[in-house]
């Protein structure tokens, strides 16, 4: 089941109800302490702490925002001159530091083939810098920098990546701790560049009451906004189905970044947003 070992020590600076630190504390849980952390600009660079009060119980490496993956190859590269075959590296990057910022790194290493767990924690803007769009912003976002909705869709980086030949690219998110848990797992045993999709709620960026974090990441899951899926050996695979008991519609009005639609634009927005994922699903059951 989970594991007790806790390697995110108490006291770390992140805000109360974050759900990126949730998604860090279960990470280790299944990475465990043989790893190297490689975290650019982003609220976890923050919420890592400033040396002596340091939150991680595993060797971190900050650098600049736009170079999570190209820093990641270099530390797997030492290791490998070092000869120390048994620890794992992981690049920790926001969305802003993978789909836009850190993209050609990220391409780059994906192309290669860098051995490397590529984790996403994903809370869908540029929260550090106190919440402007990203191109994982969901179409619809009211943040700092689309004063009147976001026109734009959320970028499919998953087939993104698949395209790029990803060893392994799995997405989970933190209120299904045991599925987190098991992608992570799996994503350790593999070789090559391995990719992880975590979705992160936000009760900043997002809008909604700070003890609703889960019910949030539960909410995105069971009204299908958030599929819960799979890629490995050439197929795609849905590891959890939605239950569909609470409607996308719902999932986005209990946000305030979604506050100033009308119910019938509302309605557009979840169709959009479901839409995006569908595609993926349709995927699943593609030959292997
Ligand atoms: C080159 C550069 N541009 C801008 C910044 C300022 N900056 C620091 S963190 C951050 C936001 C990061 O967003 P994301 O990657 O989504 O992580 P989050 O803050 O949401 O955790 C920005 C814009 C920077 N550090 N370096
Ligand atoms: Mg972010």
């Amino acid at each position: 089941m989970i594991p007790k070992d806790e390697l995110l020590h108490p006291g770390h600076p992140a805000c109360p109800g974050c759900g990126a630190a949730l998604s860090m504390r279960l990470a280790l849980k299944a990475l465990g302490k043989r790893v190297m952390m490689v975290i650019p600009a982003s609220c976890w660079s923050i919420i890592a702490g400033a040396h002596p009060f340091f939150s991680l119980g595993v060797p971190l490496l900050h650098v600049p925002f736009l170079s999570a993956a190209a820093a990641a190859a270099g530390v797997r590269a030492a290791l490998e001159a070092r000869g120390e075959e048994d620890v794992t590296v992981v690049a920790w990057a926001g969305d802003g530091g993978t789909y836009d910022i850190g993209f050609q790194g990220f391409s780059g290493a994906a192309e290669r083939g860098t051995d490397m767990i590529y984790v996403c924690y994903d809370n869908e803007a540029y929260m550090n810098t106190g919440g402007q769009r990203s191109s994982a912003t969901p179409v619809g976002t009211f943040t700092g920098t689309t004063p009147k909705g976001k026109r734009e869709g959320k970028k499919d980086l998953l087939s993104v990546i698949v395209a790029h030949g990803a060893s392994y690219v799995a997405t989970a998110t933190i209120a299904y701790p045991q599925d987190m848990i098991e992608k992570l797992r799996k994503a350790k045993q593999k070789k090559g560049f391995r990719f992880v999709h975590l979705l992160s709620p936000c009760p900043t960026g997002w809008g909604y009451p700070e003890d609703r974090t889960v019910t949030m990441a539960r909410m995105a899951v069971e009204s299908g906004a958030y599929p819960l899926l799979e890629w490995e050996e050439g197929g795609w695979h849905v590891t959890q189905r939605p239950s569909f008991s609470v409607s996308v519609e719902e999932y986005l009005e209990a946000q305030g970044r979604f506050k100033g639609w009308e119910r019938e634009e509302l309605k557009g927005l979840a169709r959009r947003v479901l839409l995006q994922w569908h595609r993926l699903r349709d995927l699943e059951g593609m030959p292997r």
